[in-house]
């Protein structure tokens, strides 16, 4: 027979392991990187208060991903006439787009934030999008991956951010790239990016989708 205690601890465990729990983010980060962060931050934006990188909890399936940026590739395959690898560089070397967006994560908290970063559209109007795809799936290194339909992509303008208030992006918040999953919940801005597949399979699910998490991952208003 399971006692009540022990049922509530079995709970505790649970809910510690999903995606609502989250370490709070300053004591991730080493000396030097955080003087260097706090130097380089900017906090306001055309007369707007912004949140910090240090707001952000720690949320990930397998914590902050170290990436070697000299192999780095990002794969952009699929329902594509022109697969392509690009290097960092060759991501960056986009058009830059600024936007200020908050992400909204499950658990409820929230931060507004400047992203830097290309567009989306750019990215896959380089390696022309078959006419059948309709969905995009977004992998990372961790493991990790999430989808969204391809029109959503494109109708929000989605970044794909490098920086984030004027900073490159920490280790932390998904060096190289974060999606910026503007209107969708935390778990759709995927971090450590490196493979966009093109896909007619609107039913594909990732990560915590699998998990019970919903597919549109609407921020209520
Ligand atoms: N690669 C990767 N991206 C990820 C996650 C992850 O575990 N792995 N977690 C998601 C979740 S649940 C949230 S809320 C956001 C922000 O989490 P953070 O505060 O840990 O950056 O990142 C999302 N992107
Ligand atoms: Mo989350």
């Amino acid at each position: 027979m399971m006692t009540l205690r022990r049922v509530l601890w079995i709970c505790l465990v649970i809910s510690l392991a999903m995606a609502g729990c989250g370490q709070e983010s300053a004591e991730l980060y080493k000396e030097e990187d955080l003087a260097e962060l706090t130097k380089v931050e900017i906090y306001e934006f055309e007369g707007e208060a912004l949140n910090s990188i240090l707001d952000f909890r720690e949320n990930s399936i397998k914590g902050p991903q170290a990436v070697d940026i000299e192999t780095y590739r990002l794969v952009i395959d699929g329902l594509v006439e022109e697969p392509t690898e690009l290097k960092y560089e060759e991501v960056l070397a986009f058009d830059k787009v600024s936007k200020m967006v908050v992400m909204h994560c499950v658990e409820g908290w929230s931060v507004k934030i400047l992203w830097e970063g290309v567009l989306l559209k750019d990215l896959l109007d380089s390696v022309k999008v078959g006419t059948d795809a309709n969905t995009v799936i977004f992998y990372a290194v961790d493991g990790y991956s999430t989808s969204l339909p391809l029109q959503t992509v494109l109708d929000r303008n989605m970044l794909l951010a490098d920086k984030m208030n004027g900073v490159v992006m920490p280790v932390q918040r998904g060096y190289p790239f974060q999606l910026v999953a503007e209107d969708k919940l935390g778990y759709k801005w995927i971090k450590w990016i490196n493979r966009i597949e093109l896909s007619d399979d609107e039913d594909y699910k990732g990560f915590w989708e699998t998990r019970g998490y919903s597919n549109e991952a609407d921020v209520e208003p």
